[in-house]
């Protein structure tokens, strides 16, 4: 299976299994959405999965991700739990956080998952201070940010990247790509076709890869944590991909097109990847083994969330101030 790859078949399954897992996920939270059991609203990674399973499996238990309200598919590329990251989108008590957060508040600290924000690229800057903060602290550890393309437009990104390269901080700027920010296509607001190209403007290393195959974007982080683990960052990843059929689960966003609208279909990473693997000999029982175990995973996921008691009023101030 690994004679072309220069990953191992393990390596490979478990790129795999995350991909599964976060794609059934994401399928299961828009229907409990659509059961009207996730007050406000979602934002599913569908169709981008690549990018976060690609670079979170380059980084090691205590390395560190932000990330955005479309964040789900970090938090559990980053090896946080499908039961409270599921019961933390139902805002039950055994959330992540409680049910203080929802589906864009995500957080967990054990899991070096240190938030998703529903401001968009306002983690940005907070990302360059938690990587600025280990490299002052002589910690070896790596952060990863993850935003997308419309955050690329605001100026605390400009002002991170200026930052981070001044001072070199062992952080890695992962820009998912992936041609909109809600309605308005990267054409009508940027003024380059990379974003890359900006990053290049502060001395950065800078990347433009595949964010629909998987192993492209795991070698390309994999060489960029291996720059930053070693004072070389930041680096900058740009991922081209291609947003799901609107930008949240609510009608937000909806391509007024429908061939546009089915447009991720045709480059979707998961049906690419599992073609990847069986080419290359990887029996087609074993992965059907693995979507078996993440559907009985995430069925468990939502049951435990569905049962799981909402937040009493009386705790509502709670975890708000530092004792
Ligand atoms: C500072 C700020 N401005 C506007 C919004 C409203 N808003 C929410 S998502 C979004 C689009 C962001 O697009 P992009 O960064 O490309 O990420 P994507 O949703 O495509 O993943 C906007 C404008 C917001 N949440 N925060």
């Amino acid at each position: 299976m690994s004679a072309k790859s220069p990953l191992s078949p393990e390596e490979l399954l478990h790129l795999y299994r995350k991909m599964v897992q976060i794609r059934v996920f994401e399928e299961q939270a828009i229907e409990l959405f659509g059961k009207g059991l996730i007050t406000g609203t979602t934002h599913p990674c569908i169709g981008q999965e690549a990018i976060s399973v690609g670079v979170c499996a380059a980084l090691g238990r205590e390395d560190q991700v932000l990330a955005t309200y479309r964040g789900h598919g970090a938090a559990l590329a980053k090896g946080c739990s499908p039961a409270t990251i599921m019961a933390e989108l139902l805002t039950r008590t055994t959330g992540c956080c409680k049910g203080r957060g929802g589906s864009m508040h995500l957080c967990d600290t054990a899991q070096g998952f240190l938030g998703t924000n529903a401001i968009v690229a306002a983690h940005i800057p907070l990302a360059g201070g938690v990587a600025l903060s280990n490299k002052l602290r002589k910690k070896p550890l790596v952060t990863a940010c993850f935003f997308g393309d419309g955050a690329s437009c605001e100026g605390e990104f400009f002002e991170t990247l200026n930052m981070a390269a001044l001072w070199k901080v062992p952080l890695i700027f992962v820009c998912e790509n992936n041609g909109y920010a809600i309605s308005v296509p990267t054409n009508l607001s940027q003024a380059t076709p990379d974003i890359a190209d900006r990053a290049r403007g502060f001395g950065m290393t800078s990347v433009v890869v595949d964010g629909n195959d998987v192993v492209a974007v795991h070698l390309a982080a994999r060489a960029a944590v291996e720059e930053a683990r070693h004072g070389r960052g930041p680096i900058f990843l740009e991922c081209k991909t291609v947003r799901w059929e609107r930008h949240s689960a609510f009608s937000a966003g909806r391509y007024e097109d429908p061939e546009e609208a089915q447009k991720w279909k045709r480059v979707d990473p998961l049906p690419r990847f599992r073609e990847m693997l069986l080419s290359s000999g990887t029996a087609a029982a074993q992965l059907a083994k693995v979507d078996q175990d993440c559907q009985e995973e995430i069925a468990a996921a939502v049951a435990f969330a569905v049962q799981s008691p909402s937040p009493d009023a009386a705790s509502l101030y709670e975890g708000i101030f530092v004792e």
